[in-house]
């Protein structure tokens, strides 16, 4: 096993304190179960020099965020040459932080993570920085001094939120409507996330310049099917007219569109109301297909390979950029059936 010396001796105690206490062999490798729990030290048993890297995950709250996940421990597994500790936050900070501190406390070779929100990780970044550990933010950003982190890797939330507004603009001025009055409501991902942040800032950044278009309402439903399903129920109760739902991911749009079609209104290309979403996962690239759904943002999960290339140069000790920003496209009915036999998600 890689990394500081302080492991082995630390290992050969927790050995002769298992043993004693077990009264039995100690098992090898024990990597946490994907809970909150986590122990604050692991047997790592003969796994010569792997690199050791210590993940926290936000949660499973949504299709992307499973592809995600995947595509982390896909990268890094033995034969890469990795041993990966993963942890679920189950969407909350406190267990991020509580995990990141126990891969400190193992002397982890990298951590890496996708912070929930974007505040509250000084404190335990400036503990990584302390231990010398290389900290890697993937997917959602942290506000902390860049001192604090060894790099970023994921999306531009802002330019998808742009995107959104600009398709928008592209098809209320083919209708010929762009001036007209349209009436629009966002549901929103986890509020103070740079996901619900960029992709808002971006679509209203350009919205605000268009005075007849109203932006009704604004509320969380943090990503998810059930809470976007509930909210899009109260927004129809709320206003008689609305024109488009700016949907900030596909798993709440899954539940907006129940909510509408059950309110007895159709979605999408000549529907009621146009929906523009977010993350372009595959079930709702079929929705694209099938017209329900007017146009997808695309936010690329597929962010692991990216990590693993920015690990390797810092282990060849070369220098590495402070962000590094995956490709991504804009579905619509017009371009989407070329992309949805090889999605992964
Ligand atoms: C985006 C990511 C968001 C996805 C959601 O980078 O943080 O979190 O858009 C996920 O599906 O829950």
């Amino acid at each position: 096993m890689r990394g500081k010396v302080w492991k082995d001796t630390v290992a050969v105690v927790a050995v002769i304190v298992l043993v004693a206490l077990s009264g039995c062999g100690v098992s090898s490798s024990v990597a946490p179960e994907d809970n909150n729990e986590t122990d604050d030290l692991y047997i790592y048993g003969e796994n010569g020099d792997l690199i050791v890297v210590g993940f926290s995950q936000i949660g499973s709250e949504s299709v992307w965020r499973t592809a995600n996940t995947e595509s982390v421990e896909s990268t890094f597994t033995k034969e890469n040459g990795y041993f990966l500790l993963t942890d679920n936050a189950r969407q909350r900070q406190e267990n991020q932080i509580k995990a990141i501190r126990s891969y400190i406390s193992q002397r982890v070779d990298y951590i890496v993570f996708s912070p929930m929100t974007e505040d509250g990780w000084n404190t335990v970044l400036e503990e990584a920085k302390e231990a010398g550990i290389e900290v890697i933010l993937m997917d959602r950003r942290a506000n902390v001094d860049e001192s604090l982190y060894t790099t970023w890797v994921g999306s531009d939330m802002k330019r998808e939120g742009e995107k959104a507004a600009e398709w928008l603009e592209k098809d209320l001025r083919a209708k010929d409507i762009l001036y007209d009055t349209v009436n629009i409501v966002i549901l929103q991902g986890t509020p103070g996330s740079s996901s619900e942040l960029g992709r808002t800032a971006g679509f209203e950044a350009i919205a605000s310049k268009y005075k007849n278009w109203h932006i009704l309402d604004r509320e969380t439903g943090d990503f998810t099917t059930a809470k976007g399903k509930e909210v899009m129920r109260k927004m129809l109760r709320q206003y008689p007219q609305i024109d488009v739902v700016v949907s900030q991911n596909d798993d709440m749009t899954f539940g907006a569109i129940e909510a509408i079609e059950e309110a007895g209104l159709t979605t999408g290309v000549n529907g009621d109301i146009t929906i523009i979403s977010f993350d372009a996962v595959r079930g709702a690239l079929e929705l694209v297909e099938e017209g329900r759904i007017n146009v997808d943002i695309e936010c690329n999960p597929n962010q692991g390979t990216y990590v693993e290339e920015v690990i390797q140069k810092l282990e060849r000790g070369e220098q590495v950029e402070k962000a590094y920003v995956v490709e991504e496209k804009v579905f619509t009915k017009e371009n989407v059936s070329a992309y949805i036999e090889d999605r992964n998600y």
